[in-house]
């Protein structure tokens, strides 16, 4: 790599200085900035960057919150290749989860002062549709104050075929998200996304829906007022033009998701650099930029009478390859993965908050990506059945002691969030949610 002087008289890729202005400037960044972000060996500079980024949007506050994962089924109709939790119904280790169990898991959760349940499972060939609302139902009845963050985009896809609304489309769609919403449904998880090309989609998870059918499930929520989340599982058989292709189509959809509350809050839309007619809705830029507020927020108890809602939050997700059909594949690892977390940051300059998912990077990674990027670690988790990192079994679970020691660790202050990022006090097992609205600093 040959080296410039800057003014602060560090070492720096001369490709990666117009970008460094352009991010100082609050500008939205081209595509072929995101790649030369992704192959630049200066990878210092980019997590520099997002670091800037990320301290401009949230400041010191990092987030973590008191969660549990339920599994409901292994059992799935697909057997994409990158996934080793998929299961066959008379093979070894599926199962399939009773209202009863689900019952005892949010009894569970309530006890262990959990404020949020991020349930997802297989496409289960049988379950009736009536499982999934009383799913619902039975854990609004038990722990009503839980917030339900459920279902994959597939999930819904799947949910709307066997509830026979599959040839219904997007409306279709639209349909069993409000049966789901009136059941109790909270928000959307990120999963399921991979990545938005069709080329990758046929290689490594073919049968499973496509981009553009993921976004639509996340277009439909957020037209149903719901929020969501969104991933991307990098690190396997896509190549780095489809990793940036993704981000712009996520960034993309949620320039038109945010485009009515930034015209409230008096952000003035940029052109967007060789894509379409919306205008950029950048979050990233000065704090001048934002008289108003920098971030959506949905105060405590609007969330019946949201009318829109957004992507809050990117998650990115390395491939691991173990146990998979994948596993000749060797995975990304350390810098590759602080350079996404940075990478993502600065790209998708539209999404509030970035997730360092532990379970995936482990603790001490997560750790250093609170200096790369990410404003959040994510939770205490419990169960989780998806990945294995390690040798780790079904039971992967931290403390909050631990999360507050991580985050303290790389400089930043915890805070405890709910699932829409909203402050929590807690009291022991008891918490509630902090009425007034005070942007992170
Ligand atoms: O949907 C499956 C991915 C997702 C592998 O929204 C794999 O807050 C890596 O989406 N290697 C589940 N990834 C995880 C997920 C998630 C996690 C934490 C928080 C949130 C959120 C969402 O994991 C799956 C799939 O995309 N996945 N297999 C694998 N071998």
């Amino acid at each position: 790599m040959s080296t410039a002087t800057t003014s602060t008289d560090l070492r720096i890729d001369p490709e990666l200085v117009p970008i460094r202005d352009r991010v100082e400037a609050g500008e939205r960044l081209s595509a072929e900035d995101g790649l030369t972000l992704l192959r630049t060996s200066d990878v210092w500079t980019v997590c520099r960057l997002a670091d800037q980024v990320r301290r401009r949007m949230h400041g010191l506050t990092t987030w973590y919150n008191v969660n549990k994962h339920i599994n409901y089924s292994n059992i799935c109709a697909l057997s994409c290749t990158f996934c080793s939790f998929h299961r066959k119904k008379d093979q070894d280790g599926a199962y399939q989860h009773s209202l009863d169990d689900i019952r005892r898991e949010a009894l569970g959760a309530v006890e262990a002062g959990a404020t949020e349940l991020h349930i997802v499972g297989g496409l289960h060939p049988w379950l009736s549709f009536d499982y999934y609302t009383d799913m619902m139902r039975t854990i609004r009845e038990h722990a009503p104050s839980v917030h339900i963050k459920a279902f994959t985009a597939v999930e819904i896809v799947h949910l709307a075929r066997v509830s026979k609304r599959g040839r219904d489309g997007y409306d279709g769609i639209l349909s069993v998200l409000r049966d789901l919403k009136e059941a109790g449904l909270g928000s959307l998880p990120g999963g399921g996304a991979e990545v938005f090309d069709d080329r990758v989609h046929d290689e490594a998870f073919k049968g499973k829906i496509r981009g553009d059918v993921w976004l639509d499930v996340h277009r439909a929520a957020h037209e149903l007022g719901l929020n969501s989340n969104a991933t991307m599982l990098y690190g396997h058989v896509e190549r780095l033009e489809e990793r940036i292709k993704h981000m712009l189509m996520l960034r993309r959809q949620q320039d038109r998701a945010l485009a009515a509350w930034a015209d409230g809050q008096g952000i003035v839309g940029q052109a967007d650099p060789g894509d379409g007619d919306d205008q950029a809705i950048v979050l990233t830029g000065p704090d001048d930029r934002y008289p108003r507020g920098r971030l959506p927020y949905l105060a405590p108890g609007e969330e019946d009478e949201a009318t829109q809602g957004w992507f809050q939050t990117i998650v990115p997700l390395p491939f691991i390859p173990d146990e998979s059909e994948l596993q000749h594949l060797p995975g990304p690892i350390g810098l590759e993965n602080l350079r996404m977390i940075a990478v993502m940051r600065l790209m998708l300059d539209n999404i509030p908050h970035m997730k360092a998912f532990w379970i995936m990077h482990t603790l001490d990674m997560a750790q250093f990506m609170l200096q790369n990027g990410a404003n959040d670690i994510d939770g205490t988790v419990v169960w989780y059945d998806i990945t294995k990192v390690e040798g780790a079994g079904t039971h992967q679970e931290t403390t909050v002691k631990d999360l507050k020691r991580a985050i303290r660790e790389a400089g930043f202050v915890p805070r405890e969030r709910d699932t829409l990022y909203r402050p929590v006090i807690r009291d022991g097992r008891d918490w509630r949610i902090e009425s007034e609205h005070v942007e992170a600093r």
